[in-house]
């Protein structure tokens, strides 16, 4: 079962767009199931076949370790990474091509403690693709844009799998502003030209100095456009997938 895992910054959209991938997948005729990795997910736009919160819930860790909403987050994020074993087990019984896996908002306490590289090393990391979420608020700016790049390259060096770069949400904006930012993906000058006419004041000459360093690590690719909401973006997800897992060869295909 190869495994698509949404990550991404708060509120980016992984949930929906998990929701979405999930409708369109079926709808096409491609076998998925999805786990649920959020702790603290109240309502959810898609029905988990596996949930962390059978195991862990954040406001029970909130009770039980009489601690705030920010500290049941560090502690329901270590807890995650100790009931893997019970939450990876079902995996097994499920029979589906892709397994779909949606993780909390919190993307520095998923990446950067132990909890996501237990969760990626667990799934299998040749098996795992990573789908990054940014969204349009956060890297609409030259500068927004290079501190968007910067996390989706420390996801890249946490995990050492495959990622995707999706930016969600691109109804909200113009097409026209969109086309910029997508710009900017794929011909760096085009960035670099832009952050320098940007009014950055005393953060310019460090934004320049990161431009230049991400740069020269080829952190910047190609983004995919998509909107949850006007399901836009599922194919070109799903090719990408293909892309990284079979050379492009498509797996129904492949299988008939
Ligand atoms: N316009 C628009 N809104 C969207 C889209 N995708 C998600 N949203 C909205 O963005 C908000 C956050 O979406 P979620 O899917 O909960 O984002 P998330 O990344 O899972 O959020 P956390 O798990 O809390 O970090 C919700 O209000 C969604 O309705 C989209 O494609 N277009
Ligand atoms: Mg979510």
């Amino acid at each position: 079962m190869k495994k698509i895992v949404f990550v991404g910054t708060a509120g980016a959209g992984k949930s929906t767009l998990t929701a979405a991938f999930d409708g369109w997948m079926h709808d096409n005729g491609h076998d998925c199931v999805i786990m649920n990795l959020d702790p603290g997910a109240e309502e959810l736009a898609y029905e988990p076949d596996i949930d962390i919160r059978e195991w862990v819930r954040l406001e029970e860790v909130m009770k039980d370790y009489t601690l705030g909403p920010n500290g049941a987050q560090i502690v329901a994020s270590d807890l995650l990474a100790l009931n893997m074993d019970k939450v990876l087990e079902p995996i097994e019984k499920l029979d589906a091509d892709y397994l779909l896996v949606d993780t909390p908002g919190q993307l520095e306490l998923f990446a950067y403690r132990q909890s996501g590289k237990v969760v990626i090393d667990r799934l299998g990391t040749d098996e795992t693709v990573l789908a990054f979420v940014t969204e349009p608020a956060i890297c609409r700016s030259p500068g927004g844009f290079i501190s968007s790049s910067m996390l989706f390259a420390s996801v890249n060096f946490r995990f050492e799998v495959p990622a995707l770069n999706i930016i969600s949400k691109v109804d909200l904006i113009p097409a026209e502003e969109l086309e910029k930012i997508l710009h900017w993906a794929v011909e760096d000058m085009k960035l670099y030209n832009d952050l320098v006419d940007e009014d950055l004041r005393s953060a310019k000459s460090l934004t320049i100095e990161l431009f230049k360093a991400l740069q020269q690590v080829s952190a910047y690719t190609e983004m995919i456009p998509i909107s949850s909401k006007e399901r836009i973006g599922m194919e070109d997800i799903y090719s990408k997938v293909q892309d990284i897992f079979y050379g492009g060869e498509d797996l129904d295909r492949r299988m008939s």
